[in-house]
């Protein structure tokens, strides 16, 4: 096995005792912060900000803890081999090593693809915005496009669908970047910030750092969050919306907007389809092949209303026969088509109709928020522009994400801020090559990803799993079965809703490695447990950071800080020794990591050896470009955006032809109090969550010295709403829904809408150091709170179930039976 690369770039080693300083950056969560860490006698002793790093101005406290993280006395350190049955409390785990395996692992993927085809082989990993998954999840790709199959990941479905895929309907790219792809807020410029479901004093230390600086110098901020938390404090305007309800408010605002003349409009004609003409007996857009028979079908029409004639738009080049300036935004004509007269609008005439069903009062009983704050948002939006926005877990873990984050990203058009300085900027990267290996001959050949049949414009056209779908088709073969899982890290069972479900299906797979940091739930019902070197144990190439145009040049190479305990390794080592032993070493660069380092910065420029020489990182240099939607080529057409009509899609064909509504129509959650008043009348409370302070996602509740900022699973509600229940701040009780029970201790806000409570999920870990209990993950007498999520009604093109709105109960549990 390679030795890792210890890192030291201060003070000599020589010496056994002497102090290192290993500048580098903390992986734990997506902000990605700049570090130095401090090795003492070869022991990792702290972790401290780099400030001289463009996400390095502060550390959280998980940060702090990262040595006893590294240290803690669960980590796995050896390869395990099941002994005993699935189902077994006692797995009978045996110690292994690595070449059984590894050898255990490449035959099982082998067997299960010559029995039943490559796609059987599936890919679990964790979200990169809770691990340091992104390390190696390019690689996880690429042995997924290698071997032949397309499911490649889970997770999409909650983590990035609404910010990064939903919005490509919109922009063709994400109006909200994922991981350094798609536009970022630029908050240092911004006029106005509105976050939206999204509190980043917890969640990323750097857009809360950035936002503060901003407010300083003046810029305005909106926060839209049922709870008064992080800088909703300091916020211009905090709207406290009924959760699962953005959407409506989204297409509120817009409506005011648009009534007062308060938007772009020369970027709506000349950047949208919103001058697009729709006839009103299809529902689809008007092309020339409805004029004349010998029409092109690409060719669409929109309506001059100065000259009184149609105009012709050609999506191949993306532009106009005549110059777009008098082109009718509003307004109706009859058209003269081969099936007779019909009745078109232009399509944002549509998107105003639907918008103008949401006036400030109809928001007001939808989603709970005073009229005049709506009034007070658009007047914001509009007159502080630039205006950018990040919307993120608060938004996206509903059963209507999808159209919500169209409804939010059409809204945002109307500013006219995307791309321009103080907007949504895609800023530049540096050049890397790819890795993930589309380009491999296999790639060209993959199944369908499970689900993509049903959800063909979701996260499986990306080769991202559900989970209900992936334990489905693990049960009961459909569409196809899986009989093989590889699992980097996602706790699945926890991060998920059907959590008992899934058990059973991974009891039934038969063959499951997991890789991992340490022992969870899911990993429990592996055959193979596969030790994983953390982030300050391994290698790690970051070709660009989030924040900026200045965090996205850098390209660091991040040293180990220590080496990894007993036997373990990275997962990228993992990825690589698997695909070797599978055949497939010639795609992997011969099972070489740094050759494969090398092959991703070819383009950039810059060497490895720079990487090594400089620890703190190394910049490309690179200017942002503004409005690259606007710059023309040599015939004086611009470049427009990467979607079908090459315009801002605020009437979105492929959603027609797929059966889901063009405009971003406004579905009540499904099971809330409008959609399901029976339910509600049993279960009257509205059931939310958020992240946690102090931990990751389902994670570190092992660390003592975060475990005791938070040492049980809270609840949090309205003290009338305790009153009303017998419910004391403290107490222990159930949280019940239509699904089952689960427990936690009763905390109380003020601030809160007495109808809505806020749970947090993740729980399962217990502290032997603070002597604080671990919860059954599958029972009613633990904490796992996605136990009380269904997934009937889940959003119709991700396949999203309604983590952040459900209905519940809280009821005072015997406190001698808590
Ligand atoms: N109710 C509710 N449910 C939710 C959410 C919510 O807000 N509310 N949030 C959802 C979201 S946004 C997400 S992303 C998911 C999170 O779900 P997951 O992606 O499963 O993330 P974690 O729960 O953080 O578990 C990560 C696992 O990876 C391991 N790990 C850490 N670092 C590494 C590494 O470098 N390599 C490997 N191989 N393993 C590593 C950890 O030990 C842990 O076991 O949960 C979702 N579930
Ligand atoms: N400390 C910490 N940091 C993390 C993580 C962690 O677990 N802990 N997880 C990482 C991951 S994987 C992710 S995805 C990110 C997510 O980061 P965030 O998006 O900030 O995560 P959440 O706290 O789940 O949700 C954000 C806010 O949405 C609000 N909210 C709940 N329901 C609704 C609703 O219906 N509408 C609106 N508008 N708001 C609502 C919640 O009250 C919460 O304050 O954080 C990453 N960073
Ligand atoms: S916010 Fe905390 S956990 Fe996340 S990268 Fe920064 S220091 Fe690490
Ligand atoms: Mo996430």
């Amino acid at each position: 096995m390679a030795v890792p690369n210890i890192g030291a770039d201060c003070a000599s080693d020589a010496d056994h005792t002497a102090t290192r300083r290993v500048h580098g950056y903390c992986a734990l969560c997506i902000a990605r912060c700049g570090t130095v860490a401090t090795v003492e006698a070869g022991r990792f002793i702290r972790l401290d900000p780099d400030p001289s790093h463009p996400t390095g101005q502060a550390i959280c406290a998980k940060g702090r803890a990262a040595p006893e993280l590294t240290d803690h006395p669960q980590r796995l350190t050896h390869p395990l081999r099941r002994t005993r049955p699935k189902g077994d409390p006692d797995p009978g785990w045996e110690r292994i090593g690595w070449d059984e395996a590894l050898d255990l692992t490449a035959a099982a993927m082998r067997r299960t693809a010559q029995r039943y085809g490559p796609q059987s082989v599936a890919f679990t990993a964790s979200s990169p915005s809770t691990t340091a998954i992104g390390d190696t999840s390019g690689f996880i790709r690429r042995l997924a496009n290698a071997f032949g199959t397309p499911n490649a990941n889970i997770t999409l479905d909650l983590c990035g669908w609404g910010r990064g895929f939903a919005t490509r309907y919109t922009y063709g790219v994400a109006s909200l970047g994922i991981s350094a792809g798609g536009a970022m807020p630029d908050i240092e410029r911004s006029g106005v910030l509105i976050l939206w479901g999204y509190n980043p004093s917890f969640t990323r230390l750097t857009h809360a750092t950035a936002t503060v600086a901003a407010l300083k110098r003046g810029m305005k901020l909106i926060v839209i969050d049922p709870r008064r938390v992080g800088l909703a404090g300091k916020a211009d305007l905090w709207l406290r919306p009924r959760p699962g309800t953005d959407g409506a408010l989204a297409l509120g605002i817009a409506h005011v907007m648009i009534e007062r003349g308060w938007y772009d409009r020369d970027f709506i004609l000349r950047f949208s389809n919103g001058p697009h003409l729709v006839r009103a007996d299809t529902g689809r857009l008007l092309t020339e092949r409805d004029l004349e028979p010998s029409g092109e079908a690409g060719r669409l029409l929109a309506w001059d209303a100065a000259a009184s004639r149609l105009v012709r738009y050609d999506k191949t080049t993306g532009s106009y026969d005549s110059d777009s300036a008098g082109l009718a935004l509003h307004g109706e004509v009859r058209v003269g088509t081969l099936q007779g007269d019909v009745v078109c609008h232009p399509a944002f005439e549509l998107y105003a109709r639907l918008c103008s069903r949401y006036p400030p009062g109809v928001v007001e009983t939808t989603c709970w928020i005073p009229k005049t704050q709506v009034e007070e948002a658009a007047r914001l939006i509009w007159h502080a522009r630039p205006a950018s926005y990040y919307a993120y877990s608060g938004h996206e873990h509903h059963a209507n994400v999808t159209q919500t984050a169209r409804a939010m990203s059409l809204l945002y058009a109307l500013t006219g801020s995307f791309d321009q300085p103080g907007g949504n900027v895609l800023f530049e990267a540096p050049p890397a090559a790819a890795i993930t290996g589309e380009d491999l001959p296999s790639a060209r050949e993959l199944a369908h990803a499970v689900g993509r049949d049903e959800r063909p414009l979701g996260p499986a056209r990306w080769g991202y799993v559900g989970a209900r779908d992936l334990y489905r088709a693990i049960l009961e073969g459909v569409p196809y079965p899986v009989r093989t899982v590889l699992g980097f890290g996602a706790n699945m069972l926890l991060a998920h809703a059907d959590g008992r479900y899934g058990r059973e299906a991974l009891r039934a797979l038969d063959f499951y490695a997991h890789a991992d940091l340490f022992m969870n739930p899911t990993a429990e019902l592996a055959d193979v447990v596969l030790p994983v070197a953390s982030a300050f144990e391994r290698e790690g190439l970051k070709i660009g950071f989030e924040v900026n145009q200045d965090a996205q040049s850098l390209i660091q190479l991040r040293s180990a800080v220590v080496p990894p305990p007993g036997e373990a390794r990275s997962d990228s080592e993992i990825v690589f020794d698997l695909a070797t032993r599978l055949g497939l070493g010639a795609q992997f660069w011969n099972g070489d990591v740094a050759a494969a380092y090398r092959h991703q910065l070819a383009p950039t420029g810059v060497t490895l050896e720079q990487l090594r020489a400089a620890p703190g990182g190394v910049r490309v240099p690179l200017q942002t470009r503004h409005a690259k939607h606007a710059e023309e080529d040599a015939n004086g057409v611009p470049r427009g955006f990467a979607t079908p009509s090459r315009r801002v899609e605020v009437y979105s064909q492929v959603f027609l032809d797929h059966g889901y509504a063009p405009l971003p129509e406004f579905v009540e959650p499904p099971i809330g109090p409008v959609a399901r008043p029976d339910l509600a009348a049993r279960f009257p409370l509205i059931l939310t969550s958020a992240k946690s302070s102090v931990f990751c996602e389902s994670q570190h509740r092992g660390l003592r010295s975060l475990r005791k900022h938070a040492p049980h699973p809270e609840v949090t509600l309205h003290p009338t709403a305790a009153q009303a229940r017998g419910i004391a701040e403290g107490d222990w009780v159930a949280i019940e829904t239509p699904e089952g029970s689960v427990r936690a201790r009763a905390r109380f806000n003020e601030n809160l809408d007495p109808r809505v409570v806020v749970g947090e999920h993740g729980w399962w870990q217990g502290c032997a150091e603070l002597g604080l209990p671990g919860y059954d993950p599958f029972a009613s007498s633990g904490a796992n709170l996605n136990l009380l999520i269904g997934t009937a009604a889940r959003d119709p093109v991700s396949g999203t179930a309604a983590h952040k709105s459900y209905l519940c109960e809280i009821r005072l549990v015997a406190q001698d039976q808590a």
